[in-house]
């Protein structure tokens, strides 16, 4: 939409507001705007935490939201849990999967990208103070604070008894359609994770794997065979492998991850729904490296372009808000 002010919500349909029209916080449920330097670097990870996320590839326990504002983006999420999406704009969404494992009714795993068109909450998640600051300083190693732009959102949801596995990977695999690697991902619980209702789990150190600077190939999009990277590990990888950390977080904490890191999480066999909201961000400079599809594989053809942006062009534009600049503390 050329010569858009990216501050004004957009309908795109009857009662449907687009909010990638919008490149800054809509609301104040989730908090409140920030305007100087003050306000965003209570947000600042400490130095050591910056070397611990370069040192295994992960942070866990950052607290973002509280249990009541989770609960409101919960109620959002109704919009995807129900077998079909319900909400009138969905055919905004990037990709909808009732189940990224459709062969199996037992090992259910709901996949959905590109809601933050959708609602505000989960619009206001993208530009959050306590996510977008500490990942500015995450981004690119030895930088400290780096400007920052949204790639895309996900949600996970495992329903109860028979919520299926993420098998372990490496996010860049599934994202080299972008370049270079510069990329991370925020994934916050909406539920208490345990061991039981299948947590995410790490291999602290694997953000260094790669093969020729590449990550490791993509063995499976259904993301159901968990043990499959075993496949194509090498003897050190394999060791390292056999030493995981599960991480408990509790609802409204997050943890950063580094694109490289290998992490997955096991079946829900718990009796309650297991949820979760990610965001993935890259520096500002990737560029595009294809002139296919870089955000909607499928859906209907006056949607399923969106994003794209010609090979060896910057990534930015409607779809990739910067939601951080190191300018806006410069006072
Ligand atoms: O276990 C999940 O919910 C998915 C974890 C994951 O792959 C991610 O957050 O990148
Ligand atoms: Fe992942």
């Amino acid at each position: 939409m050329e010569g858009h002010d990216f501050k004004t919500p957009v309908e795109v349909m009857p009662g449907v507001v687009d909010w990638s029209m919008v490149h800054q916080p809509a609301g104040n449920k989730l908090y409140d705007f920030h305007k100087d330097s003050a306000d965003w670097n209570q947000w600042k990870l400490s130095s050591s935490q910056v070397e611990q996320y370069w040192r295994d590839g992960f942070l866990s326990d950052i607290p973002i939201l509280t249990p009541e504002q989770c609960d409101l983006i919960l109620q959002e999420y109704n919009y995807y849990t129900g077998g079909e999406c319900s909400h009138p704009g969905r055919d905004l969404l990037y990709e909808f999967h009732a189940n990224q494992t459709p062969d199996d009714p037992n090992n259910i795993l709901i996949h959905v990208l590109g809601h933050w068109r959708l609602s505000e909450a989960f619009h206001d998640l993208v530009f959050h103070p306590k996510i977008v600051r500490p990942c500015s300083q995450l981004i690119v190693e030895g930088q400290h604070d780096t400007r920052l732009r949204f790639w895309h959102d996900q949600l996970f949801a495992k329903p109860p008894k028979h919520g299926g596995v993420v098998a372990w990977h490496q996010d860049y695999s599934y994202w080299t359609r972008t370049k270079p690697q510069m990329h991370l991902t925020v994934h916050i619980a909406l539920d208490d994770q345990t061991e039981e209702n299948g947590c995410v789990c790490y291999i602290p150190g694997s953000h260094r794997w790669n093969r020729n600077g590449e990550p490791l190939p993509v063995l499976d999009y259904t993301f159901k065979a968990m043990e499959g990277i075993k496949t194509i590990l090498t003897e050190p990888e394999l060791e390292q492998f056999s030493k995981p950390q599960k991480v408990y977080l509790k609802k409204g904490h997050a943890n950063i991850h580094h694109s490289m890191t290998v992490h997955g999480s096991y079946a829900n066999k718990s009796n309650g729904p297991r949820r979760a909201a990610v965001v993935n961000y890259f520096a500002d400079g990737v560029v595009s490296n294809t002139d296919s599809f870089l955000l909607c594989p499928s859906g209907p053809p006056q949607f399923h372009s969106a994003g794209n942006i010609p090979k060896g062009q910057k990534m930015e534009g409607q779809f990739y808000p910067v939601v951080f600049d190191p300018a806006w503390i410069k006072s």
